[in-house]
């Protein structure tokens, strides 16, 4: 960010103390530059809605607040991994950042709560627990550490299993087998209740750990499977919708509390009303991206969610899980979905 008097002032104040040096000038902003000039990174491909949605949104911010804010895109990992990004989002060397809520509970232990396996029959339950009461309790916690969340998430979607070795059809078909979980304690625990072997890789090392069989599988929504060309690498995918994930459009709150507020305002109508959109484009795609799969070779295994469900009920995921949320963040998304334990 180009906001940060303080640390001008202390440079000018050492340099003039240190010698009489005439260079002491105050850097001052060309009438064309932006007055908050700040960065938004995220891990999805170009070609991904996540990617496409938030770039408009971007430009339409500079359209809207005349040149004042100029907010640069780094999509595709481009800032490291997510684990990075979070650091650099904490630090302030990155003002805005989408995450995974169950990537985020390493620092705001409720946000993974949306992704307790099978907890969302359909997106008919997400989007009003989510942006409803659910979400609110979730956001409140972000809040405390530093960080902003905006109203609307951004889909990311129902995970499937793939994998290069053998079909997953049941959950025995998951004993000890080796998969790729993003960095996230709920995740590990559901996959070791499973009775799978997680191995923590942050997205931006999944393609090469499938390909060099570091691990023998991952999951992820199939538009991601499509857009990160995991197809590429993977000969199944098991149809388990095991949960729902999506993204957390943060804010550094200190670099956002920097600006006014009409501009803040711009700024997350924007992001919120491209966040809308794609979910639509999700919505869409969804329609289509088995097929495209498909035609890319990838073998499409149907599974019984229940099975894989009751494997979790048995191995206590439930209960345990239930206790880390809490009563009352447990009791709030089971008033949207439904008694799960
Ligand atoms: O890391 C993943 O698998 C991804 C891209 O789905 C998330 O952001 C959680």
């Amino acid at each position: 960010m180009t906001f940060r008097l303080p640390r001008r002032r202390l440079l000018a104040t050492t340099v003039a103390g240190a010698a009489a040096f005439p260079l002491v000038a105050i850097r001052t902003r060309p009438a064309n530059a932006a007055e908050f000039s700040y960065k938004y990174a995220n891990n999805a491909p170009v070609t991904h809605p996540l990617a496409i949605r938030t770039s408009e949104a971007a430009a339409r911010i500079k359209e809207k607040t005349g040149g004042r804010v100029e907010i640069k895109v780094f999509p595709n990992n481009q800032l490291g991994s997510d684990t990075d990004m979070l650091s650099q989002l904490r630090s302030g060397a990155l003002e805005f950042f989408t995450l995974s809520g169950l990537i985020l509970s390493t620092l705001v232990p409720v946000a993974s709560i949306n992704g307790v396996g099978f907890a969302f029959k359909d997106y008919d339950q997400v989007w009003p627990t989510m942006d409803g009461a659910l979400g609110s309790l979730v956001r409140g916690e972000i809040a405390k550490r530093g960080l902003y969340a905006f109203a609307k998430m951004y889909d990311n979607g129902y995970r499937e299993i793939t994998s290069s070795t053998k079909p997953i059809k049941t959950p025995e078909d998951l004993s000890g087998f080796k998969i790729r979980v993003p960095a996230s304690p709920l995740w590990t625990s559901m996959f070791k209740a499973f009775g799978a072997s997680p191995t923590t890789i942050n997205f931006n090392e999944v393609y090469s750990a499938l390909q060099t069989h570091v691990v023998d599988g991952q999951e992820n929504p199939l538009s991601l499977i499509d857009t990160a060309k995991l197809y590429e690498v993977q000969k199944y995918v098991a149809i388990t919708n095991h949960m729902w994930d999506g993204f957390w459009f943060l804010a550094n709150k200190h670099a956002f509390e920097a600006m006014p507020a009409n501009l803040r305002e711009i700024v997350e109508a924007e992001f919120n009303a491209s966040a809308i959109a794609e979910r639509e484009d999700l919505a869409k795609m969804n329609n289509t991206v088995a097929g495209t799969l498909k035609g890319k070779g990838l073998q499409f295994v149907a599974t019984d969610p229940a099975a894989f469900r009751g494997v979790l009920k048995k191995a206590g995921f439930y209960e345990e899980w239930k206790g880390k949320f809490g009563a009352e963040a447990w009791g709030t998304l089971e008033k949207a979905v439904g008694n799960l334990a």
